[in-house]
């Protein structure tokens, strides 16, 4: 049974990737440091319901399936830990004393704080952005490299690391001609937020380890994530992963339909022509998935656009208020000052066939999903708060 590491387990992308993969066979660790409930607890963001603690989650999975899921509560930026996890110290963690059941095949390294508005709060977590995900992914690749260089590695990247070019984007890699020679070189990147760039950064890492110590790599250009349940979670409701609707922590799509549901007019950024690939929660694990079947090379540091279909911010606002109205919503759209420093109106043309060369079937932005989120989101229409919607975090 192929073991599978998983870092930042507790995730909106963490979790549901535990289930998944344990719900086919695969022996599942999740590590997590609980930065996202403590950062969402620091800045008072809210979320559409609690989630129990890792260990209550891993447990109620076990009662509800059989299947077992170990948890280890650590701080990966510390190296220490991070070795922990590969030569088998960490099972001595309070958390769960047999953690360690041996090297992992596969490492899903999501241990990342993942908000661009986050990291432009201020100077100080501008500071936690930076030396949270730098120093978790050049640990990762020190442990990999001293203890697991066999093992694969498949990291959670950003579509944001291209930014928002005037020429076609392409899957990682970009063919150069300059002064009649020829060369194959990592697609230039242009991050958009402090957070993005660390990603570009981690890319840099990852193939410096890859060219220097034959590493396997497998990193993903994911764009912005919708979506609430999946097969595994629907089982049992506290089997849901996060859910934030807020300015930090809520994506653009989750963001709608929360404020659809409540009557807030949408939030349409400027003047909403800002394009951008998105994906269904369903689609990350998927992706991850056959990632995992097919590996990288020993010395291959593998990029895929991991998105499914591009839509403009209008073209989200119009589907949100057309699907809010059909449900007997008053569903209004709002242009209002952008807070971000971005491109309103662009080009945007990139590849996104790899994935689905491997296997992955999308599933697609369609009503009916849309309506199906509207249905959990009003579940909870109690809970959510109007006044973390939008405070307006200036980014220039
Ligand atoms: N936007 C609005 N109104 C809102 C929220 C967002 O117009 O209320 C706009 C933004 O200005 C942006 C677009 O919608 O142009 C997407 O924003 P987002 O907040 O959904 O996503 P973003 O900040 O780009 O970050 C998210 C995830 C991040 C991931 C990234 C993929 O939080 O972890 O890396 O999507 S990508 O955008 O392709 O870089």
């Amino acid at each position: 049974m192929s073991h599978v590491l998983i870092l930042g387990g507790d995730g909106y992308l963490g979790w549901p990737t535990a289930l998944y993969f344990s719900e086919r066979g695969y022996q599942v660790t999740v590590v997590d440091n609980y930065f996202r409930r403590n950062a969402c607890t620091e800045l008072d963001t809210g979320m559409l319901y609690p989630v129990p603690t890792l260990l209550e989650r891993a447990e109620i999975w076990q009662k509800q399936t059989g299947r077992e899921i170990k948890v280890v509560i650590a701080d990966l930026a510390d190296p220490e830990r991070m070795r922990g996890l590969f030569d088998g110290s960490l099972q001595y963690d309070w958390a769960l004393d047999k953690a360690f059941t041996g090297i992992a095949q596969t490492i899903v390294h999501y241990a990342e704080q993942p908000s661009a508005p986050y990291s432009l709060l201020d100077y100080k977590h501008a500071d936690i952005t930076l030396s949270n995900n730098l120093r978790v992914t050049n640990n990762l690749l020190w442990a990999v490299r001293d203890f697991a260089r066999d093992s694969h590695i498949i990291k959670l990247g950003t579509m944001g690391e291209y930014g928002t070019p005037d020429i076609d984007i392409e899957e990682g890699w970009l063919e150069i001609e300059h002064k009649g020679r020829k060369d194959k070189f990592l697609f230039p990147r242009q991050a958009g937020s402090l957070y993005h760039t660390t990603k570009v950064m981690d890319t840099d890492l990852m193939w410096f380890g890859v060219r220097m110590w034959n590493l396997r790599v497998t990193d993903l250009m994911q764009g912005p994530v919708y979506g609430i349940e999946t097969e595994e979670s629907r089982i049992d409701d506290r089997l849901n992963t996060i859910f934030n609707y807020d300015e930090i922590f809520g994506t653009i799509v989750n963001r709608f339909i929360t404020q659809a549901v409540i009557g807030y007019p949408l939030t349409v950024y400027g003047a909403g022509g800002q394009t951008r690939g998105y994906l269904n929660i369903k689609d990350t694990l998927q992706c991850v998935h056959m990632s995992e079947l097919t590996p990288a090379e020993s010395g291959e540091l593998r990029i895929f656009n991991q998105i499914m279909e591009t839509f403009s911010v209008n073209q989200l606002a119009e589907m949100t208020q057309r699907v809010g109205v059909s449900r007997g919503l008053e569903v209004e759209i709002k242009s209002i000052e952008n807070p971000r420093k971005e491109a309103e109106e662009h080009y945007y043309n990139p590849t996104y066939q790899g994935l689905q060369a491997i296997g992955v079937k999308p599933n697609y932005l369609t009503d009916e999903v849309m309506n199906s989120m509207f249905d959990i989101v009003e579940r909870y229409r109690d809970n959510i708060r109007e006044d973390v919607i939008f405070k307006g975090v200036k980014w220039g």
